[in-house]
């Protein structure tokens, strides 16, 4: 299913229901007196909070909602009966606004009401007029309009940490095989191009597409998606040994199952890879996150100054163990936890596993 973050509707709260002129109508009283009953209110407009992150794509082609008008009112003064309300299910995560007035709201909590629009008052029937001086009235009121707009419902995503990395690091072959997600993973850069979302013994784990150098200035899929980890608690920071080895020290099989949580053999082929070097990688996202942040004047609750956990990934290609160990202490002299894991390893996905969840408990 297409992942959709933004969307346009057009909403109407429920119009009033007209006030009536009617006459009562009794036995030996020919003409009884007014009792035309009033309008019932048109019902209000609400966004209604709901826990489903693809709550929006409900929405791809049907664009105005109505919420119902109030009935008309009826003869032996019945009231008519008011429109009922509209709860137009929304994401939580959403921020709503309307594009005529400029305010806006934001979706936080499951079960959150907010009312968008106001129904319009019935109007009343002829026995209100009825006064002393006027015992048979003929004036009724219509129906006063529901109010009307234009919205516009943008989703950022809530999650409580966001895995980020170049393409290919290995994100959501990790978030497969600590959730219960089931991304795409495949051994191409971008395969995931809308975030997954995982959880984690209650936590929210979000995947994103991979962040490549000069995505900030639109390179790959560019930076937008990163607003959906902008209120997550904690970032971690993947990067792939396959870039720290020359070829003849690498042994990548790739060859995991299709959801990428277990190897499905561990044939080893030498590929040639690009050799930047996992810490100019590092660094070179980070300069990408800050970037976004200054771009999107997030300042202090950016992405960068965010808790970062700096995840090294697939051990496996590395046939000697010290290199592994020598990494991680250059990763450790950043002054960030540093985990080291591979897919094919089921004890560091564990370690890495228990770990994670103290550290989010915690937060
Ligand atoms: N050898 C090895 N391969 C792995 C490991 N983890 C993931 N892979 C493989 O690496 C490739 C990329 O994995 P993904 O999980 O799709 O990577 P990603 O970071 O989500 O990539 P994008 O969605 O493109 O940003 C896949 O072929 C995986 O099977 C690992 O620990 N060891
Ligand atoms: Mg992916």
């Amino acid at each position: 299913m297409a992942f959709i973050d933004e969307i346009k509707i057009h909403a109407e709260a429920g119009r009033g229901g007209d006030g009536v002129v009617r006459w009562r109508q009794e036995k030996f009283v020919p003409k009884g007196g007014p009792a035309g009953g009033d309008g019932g209110r048109g019902g209000d407009f609400f966004a209604l909070a709901i826990r489903d992150v693809h709550a929006l794509s409900r929405y791809k082609a049907k664009k105005e909602f109505y919420a119902e008008r109030g009935e008309d009112g009826g003869k032996k003064s019945l009231h008519g009966k008011n429109g009922e309300d509209f709860f137009l299910e929304l994401p939580i995560g959403s921020t709503i606004t309307n594009l005529a007035t400029d305010e806006s709201w934001q979706l936080t909590e499951e079960g959150q009401k907010v009312m968008l629009l106001k129904g319009g008052y019935g109007g009343f029937g002829n026995e209100h007029f009825k006064k002393s001086t006027n015992t048979t009235p003929v004036e009724c009121k219509p129906g006063q309009d529901g109010e009307k707009g234009d919205f516009q419902v943008e989703l950022e995503l809530f999650a409580d940490i966001g895995l980020v990395g170049l393409p290919n690091a290995g994100k959501s072959s990790l978030l497969n095989s600590l959730t219960n997600a089931n991304a795409k993973v495949a051994d191409y850069a971008f395969t995931t191009l809308d975030p997954n979302l995982g959880d984690f013994y209650g936590y929210i784990i979000a995947d994103i597409p991979g962040v490549i150098e000069g995505a900030s200035e639109g390179k790959g899929l560019g930076v937008k998606f990163l607003k959906h980890i902008k209120r997550t608690k904690m970032i971690a920071h993947l990067v792939s040994f396959e870039h720290e080895l020359d070829s003849s020290n690498l042994n990548v099989s790739g060859n995991l199952s299709k959801n990428g949580t277990r190897p499905v053999q561990s044939k080893t082929s030498k590929k040639s890879v690009s050799l930047n070097g996992m810490m100019k990688i590092y660094k070179e996202i980070r300069k990408e996150l800050e970037a976004y942040d200054k771009k999107s004047g997030l300042g202090k609750e950016g992405l960068s100054s965010k808790e970062e956990i700096i995840v090294l990934t697939k051990t496996d290609v590395v046939e000697d163990e010290k290199i592994i160990d020598k990494k991680k202490k250059e990763f450790e002299k950043l002054g960030e936890k540093v985990f080291v894991l591979s897919l094919y390893d089921d004890k560091s996905v564990k370690k890495f596993g228990d770990e994670l969840a103290k550290i989010l408990k915690k937060k």
